[in-house]
Parts: structure tokens; sequence; C-alpha cells
């Protein structure tokens, strides 16, 4: 058996896992979920995983995984992606628990709002607007001592947290008032590289 990886392809989450096992240079296999659809709801799906939530991998000897930044720590293990510096490497995990909680329920959710319910970018919720607003700013910030958020080289943080910034602009955000920001999305994607 191969790495399996379950994953929707709208979800930032799931493309973290594809671009680091694809960074890593892994043999996978893709599973596509359709989470609109009520796929990660189903009695096997949740068999993987009792969350009921993508992404999830199944390793090559057969055991299930869940929680984006969980696997890409897994699959990144002795990896350049993770630096080896413990301070480095806690700075990196610093970033990782804050995109959790302070990035993606704002930032992913108002696109998610936008893009996949419908709702028009003025009837946001102003306090999720707010709070996106201020973890992109908080990025913006963190860019001003390197070229990566964990000084000038790649790690696990820049791939968690370009997932969902690189499309914040589907949500209303605009990436132009944070121009460290832009700049940084476009030597992540050229470093991963993504392909759109
Ligand atoms: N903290 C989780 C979040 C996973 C998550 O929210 N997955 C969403 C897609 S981005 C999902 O599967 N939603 C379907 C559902 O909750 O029913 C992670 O980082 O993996």
């Amino acid at each position: 058996m191969r790495l399996k990886i379950y994953g929707d392809s709208i979800s930032g989450n799931c493309l973290k896992v594809k671009w680091t096992a694809d960074r890593l240079g892994l043999d996978y296999d893709w599973v596509e979920i359709d989470l609109m659809k009520g796929e990660t709801q189903t009695p096997e799906f949740r068999a993987l995983n009792p969350a009921g939530q993508v992404p999830v991998v199944v390793l090559a000897d057969g055991r299930p995984l869940a929680q984006s930044n969980g696997i890409i720590m897994y699959l990144a293990e002795g990896s350049d992606l993770i630096p080896t510096d413990a301070y480095d490497r806690a700075r990196m995990l610093e970033w990782l628990f804050w995109e959790q909680y302070s990035h993606e329920p704002y930032v992913a959710v108002a696109r998610f709002q936008v893009v996949y319910q419908g709702r028009s970018v003025a009837d946001l919720d102003p306090k999720l607007v707010a709070r996106g607003e201020a973890a992109l700013q908080r990025l913006e910030d963190g860019l001003e001592a390197g070229q990566f958020l964990v000084g000038d080289q790649l790690s696990l943080a820049d791939v968690a947290l370009v997932a969902y910034t690189r499309l914040a602009g589907e949500g209303g955000f605009d990436l132009a008032r944070y121009p460290k920001v832009q700049a940084w999305i476009a030597r992540v994607e050229a470093a991963l590289p993504i392909k759109d």
C-alpha cells in the first residue's frame, strides 16, 4: 500500500498536505472527498476520522492520521521544511498553532461564506472581517524580519499559512494593504511550487 491523502481540492487545509507531499517527492494517491456533498459524514469516512473532516491520510501501513498541521509535521519529519534548531522549530509551531486558532477561522471562513455559501462580502459579520484583517496584519508584521515566517528558509509555517492567505481576496480581504504578505505569497508559491 502507499500513502493515501483524502482531501477536497477546494480546501486550503487539504492543499497544505498535497503541497507538502509534492515538495517532498512522496508517492501518494489523492482521494477526492466532496465536503459540499457530505462525503465527510459517511460511516466509511468517519471510521477514518471520527471528527468527519478532511484532510485525513492513511499511511502505507494502514494507520490513519487527521489534522492538517499534524499531518504535515508527520510527513515532513527530518526534512528541510522543519528547522533543526529547537528555537526555530518552536517558532514554526507557534505559527502553526496561531494559524488554526487566529487566522483560518476568519480568513478561510470569510472565503467559504462568500464563495461556497453565496454570501456577499458586505453581509459578512464585521467581527469576522476585523479578526481576518488583524490576522493579515499580524502576518505582515511577522514578515518584517525575513523572507519567510521563520527566518530566511521555507518551513511548514509558510506552507500552512499561505494556503488560505493566498485566497483571502476571495473572501473580500484586500491583499494590496499587506505588501510584504503579497511578496511572500509569490515566494512561497514559487518555492513549493503551487500550480493553480
Ligand atoms: N483543524 C482541522 C480543520 C479541518 C476542517 O475544518 N476541514 C473542513 C474542510 S477545510 C471539513 O472537512 N469540513 C467538513 C465538515 O466539517 O463537515 C485541520 O486542520 O485539518
